[in-house]
């Protein structure tokens, strides 16, 4: 190859990466990287903060298992982007962040814009660095995407200082092969684990996003049809069982009492499955540490009180949920479904019927679901809302129901959608968002416009923090700081050009989700909600253990 623009190489090298889309913003300390995306084949998408880049940079490697690309300027733009990225490290998403940075020689002191990035994001990321030399650009760039993508996936990060991707450099992409092999568990781990499995009257499987983000949910369903034992799924794990499956215990972690009407404290044994502890501790599953556990996941466990595993099996889940299902089939019968599932399936089609108005959560949830195909895709934004679809929207298939439950920010839910809908365009896209989320990156609904994203934004308005107000509420007896008022957001949208609706009516909102969801063009509904009904929903399933 000729001698080029480092800038140039390093395009080539994300090219080889496969990257379809680069999200950010550009900057004047990264002008010639802009320069070489825009004379390559992959897509720059500018966005209207980082934040949303880095978001949509997030969902897009969730999705695609490949790293999503985000870029920022240096100072403000990275520091921009680090809510996001936090995400994909708490969530478990490949991707990998571009930083831009001043010239080498202006690091050493006080200079505009420069402060230390590479420091700032080492804890957010997998693995980071900044590129000191244009000749390392092959394996800077090969090892950023190959962190990012192993398990368990997460961001990397690359920072770029602005001299060195001027220099000219002669050198080539280095290879990517395309599949990772995964190590396996040795046979006498399979065995062991098989015997302590065997030995167990009521075993329960929990599910987590680990089992999603490795495709592995066709493996996990024909593992409780071969054994009968049942699968409580984690908020993150929704639908990989269908929610009719009859193993389907039903989702777990909103209340204390979940676990055990779900079937676990009858359980002496819990295998868990691609369950990351981030979602949900498992001293909630586990409390009195008397639980044998069997631990399936694609690398070694972290260490809990409550998690002390009997056997860990580390390696390809689809395949160690095979092999393990051959050696135990039959022999248990989780089939006759869960008293979770029994109270809480039980409130959301009782929910169909509910005509008050403002409009209540499981009808307004009951309304999204009858508007959606099983693959369709819901995003939940974070809120009281999230607690509500993480409690009872069904899924049927992995991969549709997105409640992010690691970091959990506001606002992530219009950025991931926009990239969800550039993933899967086949598939319809809706978005539930508190009012105080929404305006967090309300700013992307130009992107959607521009990039003509048709998702359908759903605002659930009470003018509050809900679950903030949820909170207090049950622990001083009153509320503070959490009342605000909004814009207009039908005017709103129609300033971003987008087609809107509030709902004035209980029956109106069906037809309009569904007129919305027709249009080849990104919309918006408000949807007066009203949160007086609990969401613990009945004294049966005990307090709340987590936070929104
Ligand atoms: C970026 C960020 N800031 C603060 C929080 C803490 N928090 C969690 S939920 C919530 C209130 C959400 O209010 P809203 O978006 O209106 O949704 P609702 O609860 O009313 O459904 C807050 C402040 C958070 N999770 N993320």
């Amino acid at each position: 190859m000729a001698e080029r623009k480092a800038s140039d190489l390093f395009v080539e090298c994300l090219e080889a990466e496969g990257v379809k889309y680069v999200f950010g913003i550009p900057g004047e300390e990264t002008l010639d990287l802009n320069e070489s995306l825009d004379g390559s084949s992959i897509a720059f998408v500018p966005v209207r903060h980082e934040q949303g880049g880095a978001y949509m940079a997030d969902m897009y490697g969730r999705l695609t298992r490949r790293a999503g690309v985000c870029l920022g300027t240096l100072g403000p733009g990275a520091t921009n982007l680090i809510t996001a990225v936090a995400d994909a490290f708490l969530d478990r998403s490949p991707l990998v962040a571009l930083t831009g940075q001043a010239d080498l020689e202006r690091m050493h002191k006080e200079s505009h814009q420069h402060i230390d990035i590479v420091s700032m994001f080492r804890p957010v990321t997998k693995w980071n660095a900044r590129l000191q030399s244009a000749r390392v650009i092959p394996e800077v760039v090969r090892k950023a995407f190959k962190v990012a993508q192993a398990q368990k996936p997460g961001p990397t990060h690359i920072e770029l200082p602005e001299d060195v991707m001027g220099e000219r450099v002669d050198a080539d992409p280095l290879p990517v092969r395309p599949r990772v092999r995964r190590p396996e568990p040795s046979r006498a781990e399979l065995l062991e684990a098989a015997s302590v499995i065997r030995a167990a009257a009521n075993p329960v499987v929990l599910a987590g996003n680990g089992v999603a983000r490795v495709g592995a949910a066709g493996a996990l369903r024909d593992f409780a049809r071969a054994t009968g034992i049942g699968v409580a799924e984690t908020f993150m794990g929704k639908g990989l069982l269908d929610y009719e499956d009859p193993h389907a215990l039903g989702t777990v972690g909103l209340q204390s009492r979940d676990y055990a009407l779900a079937g676990f404290e009858d359980a002496d044994l819990v295998i868990t499955v691609g369950y990351d502890l981030v979602e949900h501790a498992p001293r909630n599953w586990n409390p009195g540490r008397d639980k044998q556990i069997v631990c399936i996941d694609t690398v070694s466990p972290e260490v809990d009180e409550h998690f002390m595993t009997a056997v860990d099996l580390v390696g390809d889940i689809a395949n160690i949920l095979a092999d393990l299902g051959a050696e135990l089939s039959g022999g248990w019968d989780g089939s006759d479904g869960s008293r979770l599932n029994e109270i809480v399936l039980g409130r959301f089609e009782a929910g169909r019927s509910d005509d008050a108005f403002p409009m209540r959560p499981p009808r307004a949830l009951w309304e999204v679901r009858q508007a959606l195909a099983p693959r369709d895709i819901l995003v939940s934004d974070v809120g009281l809302h999230k607690l509500w679809i993480a409690r009872m929207f069904p899924a049927h298939e992995p991969d549709t129901v997105f409640i992010a439950n690691g970091l959990a920010g506001m606002g992530i839910a219009l950025p991931t959608a926009i990239a969800a809908k550039l993933v899967h365009p086949e598939r319809k896209v809706v978005t539930v968002n508190g009012d105080g989320g929404f305006l967090m990156n309300v700013q992307e609904l130009e992107t959607a416009v521009r990039l003509r994203t048709p998702i359908v934004n759903v605002i659930w308005e009470n003018r509050q923090y809900g679950s903030i107000v949820w909170k207090q509420d049950k622990k001083f007896g009153r509320h503070f700081g959490t009342d605000f008022s909004n814009p207009d957001f039908v005017a709103l949208a129609g300033a971003f050009g987008m087609p809107a609706w509030r709902i004035e009516a209980v029956d109106d909102f069906g037809p309009a989700l569904r007129r919305a969801l027709d249009l080849d063009v990104p919309s918006l509904i408000v949807l007066p909600i009203d949160y007086s009904l609990d969401v613990a929903i009945s004294q049966e399933l005990g307090t709340e253990t987590v936070a929104a």
